[in-house]
């Protein structure tokens, strides 16, 4: 059937199915990770998810009384069916309350009357079983259950055993087949997966994604943390963090080099030699003594032979219409030349509009100013949770925000963090220092370094030595580890 074919890829899309080497907390090993808890998220999914669900229903024939969703995944699925085909639902508490009457299941129902059971994943059938035991002790019928995935891992028999039959939309075969048709896996990744679910998931042999002995043990225990890759391809990723994203990715870097110098020959040699290490170029374009069209249009020219963008850290900071002018005209005409401006949130959402509007028709985005990284600062607590809030109402021109740690869980978000420098320290004017271990372990995503380089004997060497650095402090941060030993990558999520 197409549509599951394509709802396979939207998964895949979603993140909610991973490969790799995962060791899951009831201590057995997997190549494939299945989260659907991602789901909430995307509103479009889970319609076409429980379109599907309700769908086999009706192809089954299915007589119940009732629908009840597995907690927690599932009862989001189980509520658009019921409200969308007027269907009864009740609900199966995760924990009996400790006061009142103690009920296990809320809503009306009879002794007798026949409960439909609606599950996300299936690996082993424990959770289906255990909530079907609640609903029969309260006197329910349990016969049917409809399952999104089936992991094929014996939960279909053992439910089966048990007097409850499985219907799955999707089984791992299926998943496997058209992950492969796509290329989004390899015949070894497909060939490692079949051979552990005809293992029956006893999965023994220790692996890592490319198929070599992992050099250590690592447990999973939570959900893996997300590449800049898997980011790139989200659907709600601004196409300008997209393309950062996968630049990041494929020169390995997460270094943006702030040229902060004052001719612009000076500021042309330092792309040409550092580009091929950085995914962005920072200036300040009044900065420079010398600034011409001839030049703004040469260093477009450097940018795109050694693939990185450019970033005028302007700090827009006036009402719209002004800011509009300041941006598109005058004497920079910085729009012309620059894929991402910076922008402070004082004025309001109105800045954000007027720069929008000049961005748009030309791909360009921006980042909100959230913290600074000078001392005394007055971007902190509510005004940094207020700016957090305007870029969520502006993703169509906010792709990330200046800041000093994680200020926001959704991965669309790019965060980049100023005052790296290996050594810790500060400078006389109130500029405070940090290395960029530490600012992507606070979860930042880019570091920018400035004086760190420029004030380096080699320029190039030490642009080197940060990115390799920051690089390194990713793929420990994600889980994509470099094991001494082997020198062979691996996944620890
Ligand atoms: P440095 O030489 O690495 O200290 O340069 C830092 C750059 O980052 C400089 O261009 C600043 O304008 C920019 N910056 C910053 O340092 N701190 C901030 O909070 C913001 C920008 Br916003």
């Amino acid at each position: 059937m197409a549509n599951i074919d394509s709802l396979i890829l939207k998964l895949y899309d979603v993140n909610a199915v991973k490969f790799g080497d995962y060791e899951l907390k009831s201590g057995l090993k997997s190549p494939i990770y299945i989260d659907l808890r991602v789901f909430v998220s995307h509103p479009v999914l889970m319609n076409e998810v429980s379109s599907l669900m309700f769908q086999r229903v009706q192809d089954e024939k299915l007589k119940f009384d009732l629908v009840c969703g597995v907690p927690y995944t599932a009862l989001p699925l189980a509520t658009i069916i019921c409200s969308r085909n007027e269907l009864p639902m009740v609900m199966k508490r995760k924990e009996a309350k400790d006061y009142g009457t103690k009920k296990m299941v809320e809503g009306s129902f009879c002794k007798g009357d026949k409960c439909l059971i609606i599950e996300d994943t299936v690996t082993s059938g424990s959770s289906i079983l255990e909530t079907a035991e609640v609903l029969r002790k309260e006197g329910l019928e349990v016969t049917d259950a409809i399952v999104l995935m089936d992991r094929m891992q014996g939960g279909m028999e053992m439910l089966k055993s048990q007097g409850i039959r499985l219907l799955p939309i999707i089984s791992m075969f299926k998943l496997l087949d058209v992950l492969r048709a796509a290329g989004h896996i390899d015949d070894a990744t497909d060939q490692r997966v079949r051979e552990y679910i005809q293992d029956n998931g006893t999965y023994k042999r220790k692996m890592n994604i490319h198929g070599a002995p992992a050099a250590k043990k690592q447990r999973v225990e939570q959900e893996p943390k997300l590449t800049y890759a898997n980011r790139a391809a989200l659907p709600g990723t601004h196409p300008l963090a997209r393309r950062l994203l996968e630049i990041m990715e494929k020169k390995e870097t997460n270094l943006c080099f702030s040229a902060d110098v004052t001719l612009s020959k000076e500021l042309l040699r330092l792309a040409e030699s550092l580009g091929p290490e950085i995914c962005i170029l920072k200036i300040h374009c009044e900065i420079l003594e010398d600034f011409t069209q001839e030049f703004s249009q040469k260093l477009k020219h450097v940018a795109k032979k050694h693939n990185f963008l450019i970033f005028e850290d302007r700090k827009f900071s006036d009402i719209g219409n002004a800011v509009k002018q300041q941006y598109e005209g005058g004497f920079y005409r910085i729009s012309s030349w620059s894929n991402i401006v910076s922008a402070h949130a004082v004025p309001g959402p109105g800045v954000l509009e007027g720069l929008s509007v000049v961005a748009k028709p030309l791909g360009h985005g921006g980042l909100l100013i959230a913290q600074m990284s000078s001392q005394g600062s007055l971007a902190t607590g509510e005004y940094t949770k207020a700016v957090v809030k305007m870029a969520e109402d502006h993703q169509d021109f906010v792709f990330g925000f200046i800041c000093s740690s994680k200020i926001t869980e959704k991965p669309e978000f790019i965060h980049l963090t100023p005052n790296v420098q290996i050594q810790t320290g500060g400078d006389k004017l109130g500029q405070q220092y940090r290395t960029p271990e530490e600012v992507i372990n606070k979860g930042s995503d880019v570091i920018i370094v400035g004086r760190g380089i420029l004030e380096a004997s080699d320029k190039l060497k030490t642009a080197e030595l940060y990115r390799k650095s920051g690089w390194e402090a990713y793929k420990q941060k994600v889980g994509l580890v470099t094991s001494k030993k082997s020198g062979v990558e691996s996944a620890s999520l």
